[in-house]
């Protein structure tokens, strides 16, 4: 007779939406166990749908981080929100990240005027959610930064809306809340076979994941609208026999000025950046790394169709 039991697995996609800052990535990364989306405490700073799995008991939670959804301007924002809907279209939940400080200091006329976007963006998903007329899992992220008797009215007054079928407040920075949050996911995906190995944080391609590790360091580096303005590529990987990797980069920008600002004093900054990627590469990839970036001009990276199906963005948005 065979020792094995049947698993009563379950398995899923649960899409990750909410405005620019919400703390999406950083959500996903700690209910993962690990980084698989970059973070920064900039806006805008996931492009395209990252996947990571979650597994719990014996569920396993595909987690689609998103771009945040704002009101686009350029080829690329209108891209980023497009993909942001996509990923909340085709999974069985949608988690709705709020900041919810922002709302708390709304509440209390203290309100900046990027507090005061979030607020607009997230006004605009629950528009948008009632249209899609799917219920979303509400997630009031941040709680470490405002008082418990704070949260209490937003809550009841966002859950009015209709869109919502839980409220959990968390702080996906410090971890609080989140163990319910992700037991509730783990409960609610279907049953049936898992989609992925079970031993799989992400499905990002190690070059794409390379790249999107250096574009996290220039955008803590850089200020202002430099980093929107470039993109990064890996454009060779070469294992070595002595077990380390060789990676060579390639950062895209549009004007000479910028090239300059990268490159800093002495090839400074540029020298700066390369460091700390190539710490977290090495981290990641468990593996001494050998980084080389060169920056190159082209103004029409972001008008570019072949950059944007490279990374699932749809270029006709
Ligand atoms: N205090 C606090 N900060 C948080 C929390 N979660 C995220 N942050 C911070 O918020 C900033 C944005 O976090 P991200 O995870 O990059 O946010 P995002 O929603 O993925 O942002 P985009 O990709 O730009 O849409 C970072 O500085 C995070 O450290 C939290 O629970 N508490
Ligand atoms: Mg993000």
């Amino acid at each position: 007779m065979s020792a094995e039991t049947t698993r009563e697995t379950r398995a899923g996609f649960a899409a990750v939406i909410g405005a620019p800052n919400a703390g999406k990535s950083t959500l996903v990364n700690r209910l993962v166990g690990e980084k698989v989306s970059i973070v920064t405490h900039k806006v805008q700073t996931t492009r395209f749908q990252v996947r990571g799995v979650m597994m719990r008991d014996d569920s396993q939670v595909i987690l689609v981080d998103t771009p945040g959804i704002f009101t686009p301007k350029r080829r690329l924002d209108r891209a980023m929100v497009r993909s942001a809907w996509d990923g909340a279209d085709g999974a069985d939940l949608i988690l709705h990240v709020v900041d919810v400080s922002a709302w708390v200091a709304e509440a209390e006329g203290k309100i900046s005027a990027a507090e005061k976007k979030s607020i607009i963006d997230d006004k605009r998903i629950i528009k948008d959610l009632q249209e899609l007329g799917k219920k979303a899992i509400l997630a009031l992220n941040k709680v470490d930064l405002v008082r418990p008797d704070q949260l209490l009215p937003i809550s009841a007054a966002l859950y009015d809306e209709g869109v919502y079928s839980d409220v959990f407040m968390i702080s996906g920075l410090k971890g609080g809340g989140v163990d319910a949050l992700s037991e509730h996911l783990a409960k609610n995906m279907l049953p049936g076979p898992f989609l992925f190995p079970e031993d799989q944080a992400a499905d990002m391609p190690s070059r794409l994941l390379a790249a999107e590790v250096t574009r996290e360091k220039l955008m803590l580096r850089l200020h202002e609208e430099l980093p929107y303005q470039l993109t990064v590529e890996t454009e060779n990987w070469e294992s070595r026999k002595d077990g380390s990797i060789r990676i060579d980069q390639i950062i895209y920008v549009a004007r000479e000025g910028h090239r300059k600002i990268i490159l800093g004093k002495q090839g400074r900054v540029i020298r700066e950046v390369g460091q700390k990627s190539r710490e977290e590469m090495q981290d990641i990839f468990q593996r001494p790394v050998h980084l080389f970036t060169r920056i190159k001009i082209s103004e029409k990276w972001a008008e570019s169709r072949e950059r944007f199906s490279a990374i699932g963005l749809d270029f006709d948005v």
